[in-house]
C-alpha cells in the first residue's frame, strides 16, 4: 500500500522496537499469561503509552494514523501487546483527552501518557455486552459527588490499571442509553476492587478481569463530560477504538502471512519449495489481497479521524472487514505450515487464537453489521428522499 515516507519511517522504527524488545518475550508471555512490567516501562519510555495524548499534557501527540500503525506493528509481533497498548491509549487516555475538563487533563494525562499509571475503560457489564445502553451500575448523588455501585466485566488492564473511565446510570428513573454518565475512578478508592485474571483462549498476556464497585465515592470533579452524556461519549470512544482493533487485526494477519510466505519458500516437498506450487501460491495471493484491503479500510478510517470527519460507518467497516480478514489469513497460514502450523513451534497457531478477540471486543461483528446497516440506510434515505418503490394499485 502506498504511504508517505514519514509513515514508512515511523513503521520501520516501531517494527524494530517490536521485534527487538517485545519479540523475545512473546512465546513465554503466551505460555504463562504473565506480561513483564519492564515491557510496559520500555514502551512508556518510547512514548507508546501516550500516543493519543497531546504534547502539552505529556504525550507524543501522534496522528491517529501513526497510532494505528503502531498498534498494527506491535500486534504483528505480539497481539497481547497490541491490545494492551490500544486499550490504554484508545480507551483509557482518549476519553479524558476528548471529554475531560482542563483540571482532569492536567491531573491525569501526564501520568497516564508516561505510563507511570495505566488507564482503562469500563462499559461492559455481566448482563449485557452488546446492549451497552442497559447499564446497571448506578451512580447515586451524595454530598460532594456520587456513590457508584456495580460490576464491569472483560476489562483490559483491569488488574494493574490505576485510572478507570466507567459508565454508571446517574438518573435512577431513566432506562436505556439515556441517563448514563461517565466517571473517572481511581484504584485505591474505598469499595473498588478488581477480580481474578481471566484465563483466555488467546491474547493471554493481555490482562482481563472484572471490576467491582461497592459504593465507591467519586467526587463531583471526576464526572467525565456533562451529566447524562456517558453513553454517547463511550460510543464515540468505541468508534475510534474500533479503528485501532482494525490495526491490530491487520498486524496479526501480516505477522501470520510473513511466517507463511517465508516458510513456503524454505520448505521443500516433492523436490521443490512449496511456494512453487499453485495450491500454495493461490493461498498466499488470497491472503495478501485480504490484508491489503483490510489495511486500506483501516487507514482510511484513521485518516478520517485525523481530519475530524464523521466516521461511524467507516470505523465499523474497517473493524468488521479486518476481523474477518485476519480469521481467514491466520487459518490459511496454519494450513501452509501444515503440522508445524498446528504446533507452538511456530507463532501462527498463537495468532489464530489471538485474532478471535477482534471479532468480539469493542463490538462484535454482529454489532458492526447493525451499525453499518443503520448508517447506510440513513444515507440511502438522503439519496432518494421520497419513495422509490412503485405504488401498488
Ligand atoms: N456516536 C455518537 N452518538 C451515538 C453513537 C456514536 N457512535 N451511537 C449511538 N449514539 C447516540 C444516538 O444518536 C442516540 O442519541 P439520541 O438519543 O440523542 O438520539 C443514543 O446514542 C442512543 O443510541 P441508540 O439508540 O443507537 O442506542 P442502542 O441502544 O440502540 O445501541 C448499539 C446501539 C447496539 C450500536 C450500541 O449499544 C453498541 O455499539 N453496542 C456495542 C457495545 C460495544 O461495542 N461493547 C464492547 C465494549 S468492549 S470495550
Amino acid at each position: 500500500m502506498y504511504l508517505e515516507k514519514k509513515y514508512n519511517d515511523f513503521r520501520a522504527r516501531i517494527r524494530d522496537f517490536a521485534e527487538r524488545v517485545i519479540g523475545p518475550h512473546v512465546a513465554r508471555v503466551d505460555e504463562t499469561g504473565v506480561y513483564p512490567k519492564e515491557l510496559f516501562d520500555a514502551m512508556g519510555k518510547e512514548g507508546y503509552l501516550g500516543m493519543v495524548v497531546p504534547k502539552e499534557y505529556g504525550g507524543t501527540g501522534f496522528e491517529f494514523l501513526e497510532y494505528v500503525i503502531a498498534v498494527e506493528e506491535l500486534s504483528r509481533v505480539c497481539g497481547s501487546t497490541g491490545l494492551s497498548v490500544a486499550a490504554h491509549n484508545g480507551l483509557g487516555c482518549s476519553p479524558i483527552v476528548r471529554f475531560g475538563s482542563e483540571a482532569q487533563k492536567k491531573k491525569y494525562l501526564p501520568e497516564v501518557a508516561s505510563g507511570k499509571k495505566i488507564a482503562s475503560f469500563g462499559l461492559t457489564e455481566p448482563q449485557g455486552g452488546s446492549d451497552a445502553g442497559n447499564t446497571q451500575t448506578t451512580a447515586a448523588r451524595v454530598e460532594g459527588g456520587w456513590k457508584i455501585t456495580g460490576t464491569k466485566c472483560w476489562i483490559t488492564n483491569a488488574s494493574f490499571g490505576e485510572v478507570f473511565n466507567l459508565t454508571a446510570r446517574s438518573d435512577p428513573k431513566s432506562i436505556g442509553p439515556k441517563g448514563i454518565s461517565a466517571f473517572i475512578i481511581e484504584r485505591g478508592w474505598k469499595g473498588f476492587s478488581s477480580g481474578r485474571k481471566e484465563n483466555k483462549m488467546g491474547l493471554r498476556g493481555s490482562d482481563t478481569a472484572f471490576l467491582h464497585l461497592d459504593e465507591v465515592f467519586c467526587p463531583e470533579e471526576n464526572l467525565l463530560g456533562p451529566e447524562g452524556n456517558g453513553f454517547k461519549q463511550f460510543m464515540m470512544t468505541l468508534d475510534t477504538g474500533r479503528i485501532a482493533i482494525g490495526g491490530m487485526a491487520v498486524g496479526l494477519a501480516q505477522g501470520a502471512f510473513d511466517v507463511a510466505a517465508r516458510y513456503a519458500k524454505e520448505r521443500h516437498a516433492f523436490g521443490q519449495p512449496i511456494s512453487t506450487y499453485q495450491a500454495i501460491q493461490w493461498k498466499l495471493a488470497d491472503m495478501a489481497v485480504q490484508i491489503e484491503a483490510a489495511r486500506h479500510l483501516v487507514y482510511h478510517a484513521a485518516r478520517m479521524r485525523d481530519m475530524g470527519l464523521p466516521l461511524v460507518k467507516e470505523a465499523a467497516m474497517a473493524k468488521l472487514f479486518s476481523s474477518e480478514a485476519v480469521r481467514f489469513v491466520t487459518y490459511e497460514a496454519i494450513q501452509v505450515l501444515g503440522g508445524f502450523g498446528y504446533s507452538s513451534r511456530y507463532p501462527v497457531e498463537r495468532m489464530y487464537r489471538d485474532m478471535k478477540l477482534c471479532e468480539i471486543g469493542e463490538g462484535t461483528s454482529e454489532i458492526q453489521r447493525i451499525v453499518i446497516a443503520r448508517e447506510v440506510l440513513k444515507q440511502t434515505e438522503k439519496l432518494f428522499g421520497g419513495m422509490v418503490t412503485e405504488k401498488l394499485s
